[in-house]
């Protein structure tokens, strides 16, 4: 018995910056990536430096073949991989598209069409080009609409015969947290005044729903959905207070997805705006764009957190955290690890929205030791397993309650560069790469132990899951 509805696509999630390398090849422009050797851990640098391992990435760019083979004989139904916005628009702001960055695309397809690997492609995943962030300041800039129209349209145009799922930006509501990464804005965060992040989300908001128009255009068969970071906040207490401040932090997420799926500004969200004195420029053919909503939601999800009315102890997170849930384990980055929060935020998310989900990222990052099992390089990860059953028990769960899930796709299926500190060394996939945070390493790939059970996972389409 398994609760997985036929058809059910599973599979894994990259981003181009992260594995692809080749940062100068075939007339790709430098993108923010090039310049964050820290992720956003420590700040960007004036000009690319040697240290920076998204460079050469895990060298995708030329193995790519291999690795979708591998992603095959995983089983994967589905694959969702980022295209780098500086490969085809270099500076961002040319009228014509770079054509050799175009035609890896087209080659990457290729082989997920070999192997009937259905493709579910991120616009925009952490990576706009350099040149719209130093000489624009990224999306506080209203021009970078019609840039990310441009693009998107080019994208749709070439490929869209071949790609039905689409994600406009990758963790939309991050921009709140990582302006830099999320938005492009070079404008460092503690100088970012307030009014300025919400114009540039504005612009961002206003760009999702014009490329789902675009699409839709385009072909009415084409399925876009939004893309949000999902971190379900639990109160510290029982108290009113904390349970309000739980609303609060909770809306200053939702908002992006209310706005995704209704097509206006939540009001909560404008009283927000009100109180801080902030006046956005909304013009009337904004209004009239965000009403093109999207076909689903989808979101990365890896840890919950807690929110008191009267502070706490802040832990670590993805790009942001809260306060430290005393009743969970956490991951040795300090990513508290809560496999119910996953099913809390399905039912979540299709209670407020009723559009079909697809978790697009969930994933434990950690430090892996390679060993040799029978003459055999691999990685004894029964930690990684332990992480991806126990989520998926409660994706399980999730649908037993009804609610509509498309696929999952487990981040880096294949160890990739960490966004948010720029290490290999927080290793995610079901395939080691030797390749070591001071760049050394062959690049060869090696199968893990949780290779072998994904696999087995995904054959039985959910059946050898223990509860
Ligand atoms: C998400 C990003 C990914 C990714 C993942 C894991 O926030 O969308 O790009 O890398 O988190 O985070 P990290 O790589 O920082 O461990």
């Amino acid at each position: 018995m398994t609760a997985f509805p036929d058809g059910f696509l599973w599979g894994g999630a990259t981003a181009a910056n992260q594995l692809e390398g080749a940062y100068l090849t075939d007339g790709k422009g430098l993108s923010i990536q090039d310049v964050m050797p820290r992720g956003i851990v420590g700040p960007p640098t004036d000009e690319p430096t040697p240290d920076n391992l998204k460079h050469e990435g895990i060298d995708h760019y030329h193995r790519y073949a291999e690795d979708i083979a591998l992603f095959a004989e995983l089983g994967f139904s589905v694959y969702r991989f980022s295209i780098g916005w500086s490969r085809i628009f270099p500076n961002g702001d040319e009228e014509t598209p770079n054509e050799e960055g175009l035609a890896f695309y087209d080659r990457l397809l290729d082989e997920l069409e070999r192997h009937g690997i259905e493709p579910l492609v991120t616009i925009s995943h952490y990576e706009t080009p350099l040149h719209l962030s130093r000489t624009y300041d990224g999306w506080v800039d209203r021009r970078l609409i019609g840039f990310y129209e441009r693009y998107a349209r080019t994208l749709f145009e070439r490929f869209g015969h071949r790609v039905r799922y689409w994600l406009t930006f990758n963790e939309i509501n991050s921009v709140l947290h990582a302006p830099l990464m999320s938005g492009g804005i070079w404008t460092p965060k503690e100088q970012l005044a307030e009014g300025d992040l919400y114009q540039a989300i504005h612009h961002e908001l206003v760009a999702s729903a014009s490329a789902t128009r675009i699409a839709h255009e385009i072909d009415p068969g084409l399925k876009v959905g939004c893309m949000v970071l999902a971190m379900p906040t639990y109160p510290l207490t029982p108290s009113p207070a904390d349970v309000l401040a739980v609303l609060h932090a909770d809306h200053a997420n939702l908002a992006f997805t209310d706005v995704h799926v209704r097509g206006r500004y939540p009001g909560y969200l404008l009283r927000t705006l009100r109180e801080k004195g902030i006046e956005l420029d909304i013009t009337d053919d904004d209004r009239e764009t965000l009403t093109h909503t999207v076909d689903f939601v989808s979101f990365s999800y890896y840890m919950s957190v807690c929110e008191a009315a009267d502070g706490g102890e802040a832990g670590e997170g993805n790009l942001f955290g809260g306060i430290t849930n005393p009743t969970l384990p956490a991951s040795e980055w300090g990513w508290q690890i809560d496999p119910v929060g996953l099913r809390i935020t399905l039912n979540q998310f299709w209670d407020r929205w009723g559009k079909p989900l697809f978790i697009v990222e969930n994933g434990l990052g950690a430090n892996d030791e390679l060993v040799e099992v029978d003459g055999v390089p691999t990685v004894e990860d029964d930690y990684r397993i332990a992480y991806l059953n126990d989520h998926l028990v409660q994706v399980g769960e999730a649908i037993a309650d009804g609610v509509e899930v498309l696929g999952y796709t487990w981040w880096g299926p294949i160890d990739v560069v960490s966004a948010s500190t720029a290490q290999l060394s927080k290793r995610y996939g079901f395939i080691y790469v030797d390749r070591n945070d001071d760049g050394s390493g062959t690049l060869r790939r090696y199968r893990k132990k949780s290779f072998g059970w994904y696999r087995d996972l995904i054959a039985s389409n959910g059946g050898t899951l223990t509860a």
